[in-house]
């Protein structure tokens, strides 16, 4: 008798723990939910929460009006035509910056309990990281019910970004707002803008106003190119910091410079302008650098940059100056990178920089030399990893891929998951690492959907591997399945990604 009693109490209690009578088998439990980046701690307890349709927010502390908005759009947008009878879900926001235990501003804690969400974080930028990943559970709740527990997260690298090549190809400020609204879904915070190339001038200078005049015309096979006004180019950058994503603008120096000097004889050397260029060449460009036009030239451009650019950090290239003698390239970025610190930023260049004598908090980003950025790391500056032949979104992920590049090898869905920024280079440890980035360089993409084709899927597992820890990092096989699930909510976002064979996509389009 008693045995029966243990048993109908213990099935008692379970059914009770389950708080209503929803079948176990409609809800995701919070440990098996495919999040991306993987999180960094996780807890699954046993309650069901059924989501409301819409979302009723209760916010402590100090607020962001913009955080809120979206937080009541995107949850109409994602649980619309939700059939739940329930009434809204309560989510409360809780942003207290005495939370003492919180180890970096990014971490937050995501409690779902059988009544309600908690996000607490000690800044906004917190909240927001939270919020993507209770926008993540969302879509993948396939708006049913979601297993109860708690997440505490925060990310590994500071820096998680991407670059887009704007100077091969133009690409407009719908065009660059579209990719940062799908890159901070991911958490990557940073977004690296190429400005200036041989095959065009992006940024409007005032001092120095032909660059765009004559240098904003031109870009790769000719057509319709363009500029961004410094108006526009703050619009992007508020934009992005809306999303908490940093803008880094790169004025890349002295090579890559066919485009300024198209613009203006007197940084030439032989006082004469080039003409434009609509090729997809590199190497052959140089600065005068004998000349005090050209560091009257980097000053203005890194002061105007300065003014509009609210992040830490300029760009100032320095990548293949095979038309620059080695000397002449160590005088000149040794005069121009001294100039970034004047206006109150920190250099990152292309690992070649590294010939120079680097500013204490300068960061080498390392794209093809080992040795210059190990050299770099022994100079005492920090490395951001982007390793072309891992981490470039222009190689083609195969040899049947219409567009992109193949000189740093194929980089399919696997290769750009299977390395790690902390394990690939001797001498560089996760001290050394500013974090990692992914650039996308623009001779062979003209629009969005080229650029989403050829940034997705990759740039999701660039994501993890700036936010999760080696340790918290899944194999391919683990991560090409919760990749599956993503393939549904970047087709329900309408992004244009690549279906790699690799991965068992299961979509509505099929
Ligand atoms: N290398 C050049 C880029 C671009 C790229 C295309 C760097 C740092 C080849 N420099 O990568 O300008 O042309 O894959």
């Amino acid at each position: 008798m008693l045995r029966f009693f243990v048993i109908f109490l213990s099935t008692f209690l379970v059914f009770s723990c389950k708080d209503s009578n929803i079948p176990a088998d409609s809800f995701i439990s919070l440990g098996d939910f495919s999040l991306i980046p993987e999180v960094k701690e996780y807890e699954s307890t046993s309650g069901i929460l059924e989501l409301g349709a819409d979302v009723s927010i209760e916010w402590e502390g100090v607020v962001s009006e913009f955080i809120y908005q979206e937080i009541q759009s995107e949850w109409d947008e994602i649980m619309s035509g939700s059939h739940s009878d329930e009434s809204s879900t309560e989510l409360e926001v809780i942003v207290d910056d005495h939370h003492m235990e919180y180890q970096h501003p990014e971490e937050y804690c995501l409690t779902i309990e059988k009544r309600d969400i908690k996000i607490e974080a000690s800044t906004l930028v917190g909240v927001y990281r939270g919020w993507q990943t209770l926008r993540q559970i969302l879509y993948l709740s396939n708006q049913k019910s979601i297993g109860t527990g708690v997440i505490r997260d925060y990310p590994r690298f500071d820096y998680r970004g991407t670059m887009l090549d704007v100077a091969r190809h133009f690409f407009s400020v719908d065009e660059v707002k579209r990719y940062i609204d799908q890159l901070t879904f991911y958490k990557i915070n940073y977004l690296h803008l190429h400005l200036s190339d041989d095959q065009g001038w992006r940024i409007h200078i005032n001092s120095w106003p032909e660059l765009t005049a004559i240098g904003g015309q031109s870009q790769v096979d000719g057509g319709d190119a363009g500029f961004y006004t410094q108006k526009e180019y703050q619009d992007i950058v508020a934009y992005a910091a809306d999303r908490f994503v940093t803008i880094v603008p790169e004025i890349d120096m002295p090579g890559h410079t066919n485009a300024a000097l198209a613009s203006y004889a007197e940084l030439n050397c032989d006082n004469k302008k080039r003409e434009l260029y609509y090729g997809r060449e590199v190497g052959f460009s140089t600065l005068c650098v004998d000349r005090e036009e050209t560091y009257q030239f980097a000053e203005d451009v890194i002061r105007e940059l300065a003014e509009i650019t609210p992040g830490p950090y300029i760009h100032i290239g320095g990548d293949e100056t095979h038309a620059t003698p080695e000397d002449d390239y160590i005088k000149f970025v040794n005069r121009v990178m001294p100039m970034v610190g004047k206006y109150g930023k920190k250099v990152i260049g292309w690992d070649e920089i590294n010939l120079g004598e680097l500013p204490q908090d300068a960061a080498v980003q390392f794209w093809a030399s080992k040795e210059n950025a190990q050299n770099a790391v022994k100079k005492g500056s920090k490395v951001l990893m982007s390793p072309a032949s891992y981490a470039y979104l222009d190689m083609k992920y195969d040899s049947l891929t219409p567009i992109g590049y193949n000189w740093a090898g194929y980089i399919d869905t696997e290769r750009a998951y299977s390395w790690d920024p902390e394990l690939l280079v001797e001498g560089i440890n996760r001290e050394d690492i500013l974090g990692i980035e992914a650039p996308l360089w623009g001779e062979t993409i003209t629009n969005s959907e080229e650029i989403e084709y050829l940034a997705f899927p990759r740039i999701l597992g660039y994501a993890e591997k700036g936010w999760s820890d080696t340790s918290d990092s899944r194999t391919w096989d683990e991560y090409k399945i919760d990749l599956v699930a993503h393939g549904a909510i970047l087709e329900r976002l309408g992004i244009n990604f690549y279906r790699d064979p690799k991965v068992n996509w299961t979509l509505d389009s099929d």
